[in-house]
């Protein structure tokens, strides 16, 4: 039995992730593959108890180190109890944000260094990597006033725009470091000029 495909979605918040992760759910549906939908920080109870603690906001300033630690703890148990064994089983995998996250929003965002991001990477995942990631692209300006529309903000939606900049601007840093495993989209198009291309990248992935 071949292994599943990770496939992830990323983007700042109102990017459109959780929209186009049911596209892509819908996509592989109508092939008739098997498709679990997942998402970071989270994806098992304990993963999603630290998911709480991470986006409830308060007034204690949040160490970005602990901050970080606390999302790679949550990978570690999202990895082994769930991703890895859906995976080998044959099951395809969508998460809705997974390592590029952290290095566009500990890295870019918070200012914490690449290398301390890449060695933790290295233990918690050693080599694995996701097999596709879509990356919506958005104007920060667009994506917080949709995030914005949705009501109360979490912890992270309360940071400023320059803050979401460095984000924006890390991920494209990601890109640059490994284009082949990327497809990157203009989120501010309609979905229906998003979703056809969406549905190539997922074509041409399954065709290799
Ligand atoms: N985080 C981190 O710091 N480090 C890490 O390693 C990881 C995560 C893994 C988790 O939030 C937070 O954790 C996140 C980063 C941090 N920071 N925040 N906040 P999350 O991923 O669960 O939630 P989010 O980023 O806030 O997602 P979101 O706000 O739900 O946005 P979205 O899923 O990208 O958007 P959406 O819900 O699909 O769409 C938003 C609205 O826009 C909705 O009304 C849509 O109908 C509309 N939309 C979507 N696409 C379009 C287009 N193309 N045109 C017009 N309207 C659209």
């Amino acid at each position: 039995m071949s292994r599943g495909l990770f496939i992830t979605v990323e983007g700042i918040e109102g990017a459109g992730k959780t929209t186009n992760l049911e596209f892509v759910r819908s996509v592989l549906g109508e092939l008739d593959m098997e498709v679990v939908t997942t998402r970071e920080p989270g994806g098992t109870p304990l993963a999603e108890e630290i998911r709480e603690l991470l986006l409830r906001p308060r007034d204690e300033q949040v160490s970005s180190t602990a901050e970080l630690l606390m999302m790679f703890a949550a990978r570690a148990q999202h990895l082994e109890q769930k991703i890895m064994p859906l995976l080998k089983s044959g099951v395809h995998v969508l998460s809705d944000r997974f390592t590029d996250a952290t290095y566009a929003y500990q890295g870019g965002g918070r200012g914490l260094s690449w290398e301390l991001i890449a060695n933790l990477e290295k233990i918690v995942q050693r080599n694995f990597r996701p097999d596709l990631t879509l990356l919506l692209c958005v104007n920060p300006e667009v994506g917080i006033a949709r995030a914005k529309k949705r009501g109360e903000l979490d912890r992270f939606e309360q940071e400023k725009l320059e803050f979401y900049t460095r984000v924006q601007d890390a991920y494209m840093k990601r890109v640059a470091e490994a284009p082949e495993r990327y497809c990157v989209i203009n989120a501010q198009d309609p979905l229906e000029l998003i979703q056809p291309k969406i549905r190539q990248a997922l074509l041409n992935k399954l065709a290799e």
